[in-house]
């Protein structure tokens, strides 16, 4: 795929992937949601990747859907909504299931699609002048992107209610006290920081993280019976890995292990 609004740089192990629209902080047209999905897709079989930072260029991180596509205004036809949650639909998934870590650095404004593309991601680092906007609802739109999916199972229905229902900015450290995100930096060390976590993701043991990634996906809507007999069932995976072998023998050497990711 060509890809002409998402910049791709692999360094380290480390695929960082920048929405690079930041003239309309950074909103989704078609093609971008695609690229990054595409990119999501083609990081799973790259050995040589080993993690995912995902960020926006400028001052925002994605406001969402790019509303000039979805009514435009030179009067050409509006496109079928169902099509444009599909492309999100489709990320989601490819960032669910990419066996590798993904963390979003939220440099700016994350609204609509753009804040639950960044909450389906591994872990959120934000700046702290970031925010989080579920702006469906002041276009009369619920909120898609997994929004109804991610947003309860991190801060609990009746904040999740109250986002939703309200579309209010919240800021990175109410978000990070609610337990939307994992952490927040001061904005000139954002990118330090969030690179920091993805390269020493990126030297972790990559098959096993992957296979963890699968247990908490299989967590959110498993009965612990279910969940017990599928950690079983990956632990006996993650046991056969060379990364396994290394971590043991690494500590009974009493050194630090080297993990080749598989
Ligand atoms: O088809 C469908 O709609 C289904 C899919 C739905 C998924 C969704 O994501 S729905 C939600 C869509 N997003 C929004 O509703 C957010 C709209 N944007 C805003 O509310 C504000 O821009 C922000 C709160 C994010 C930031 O405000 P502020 O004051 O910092 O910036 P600004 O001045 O509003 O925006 C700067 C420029 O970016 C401006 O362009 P201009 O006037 O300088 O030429 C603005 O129009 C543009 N921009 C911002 N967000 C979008 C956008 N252009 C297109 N689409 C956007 N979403």
């Amino acid at each position: 795929m060509e890809y002409r609004h998402v910049l791709r740089e692999l360094d380290a192990g480390v695929l960082t992937l920048t929405l690079n629209r930041p003239e309309v902080l950074n909103s989704c047209n078609r093609q971008m949601t695609a690229e990054l999905g595409d990119a999501c897709t083609a990081a799973a079989a790259a050995d040589a990747v080993r993690a995912v930072l995902i960020t926006g260029a400028g001052r925002a991180f994605c406001a969402g859907q790019d509303l000039a596509e979805a009514v435009p205004s030179d009067g050409s036809p509006v496109p079928d909504i169902g099509a444009i949650v599909e492309g999100y639909n489709q990320l989601i998934l490819a960032i669910r299931h990419l066996e590798k870590p993904v963390v979003a650095a939220v440099n700016g404004v994350a609204a609509g699609a753009g804040a639950n593309l960044a909450l389906a991601c591994d872990i959120v680092i934000a700046a702290e002048q970031a925010s989080f906007i579920q702006a469906f609802v002041k276009i009369g739109l619920i909120p898609d992107t997994g929004g109804t999916f991610f947003l309860p199972r991190l801060v609990g229905l009746a904040r999740a209610t109250s986002l939703a229902m309200l579309g209010d900015k919240i800021s990175a450290p109410q978000a990070k006290e609610w337990g939307m995100i994992h952490e927040v930096v001061a904005g000139d060390l954002l990118m330090d920081a969030a690179g920091g976590l993805a390269r020493r993701l990126a030297t972790q043991p990559t098959r096993g993280l992957g296979l963890t990634k699968r247990a908490l996906n299989a967590s959110l809507a498993n009965d612990i019976e279910t969940q017990l007999k599928l950690e079983a069932e990956l632990q006996r995976e993650a046991g056969h890995t060379a990364d396994h072998k290394e971590g043991v023998r690494a500590f009974q050497e009493k050194r630090a292990p080297t993990f080749v990711g598989r």
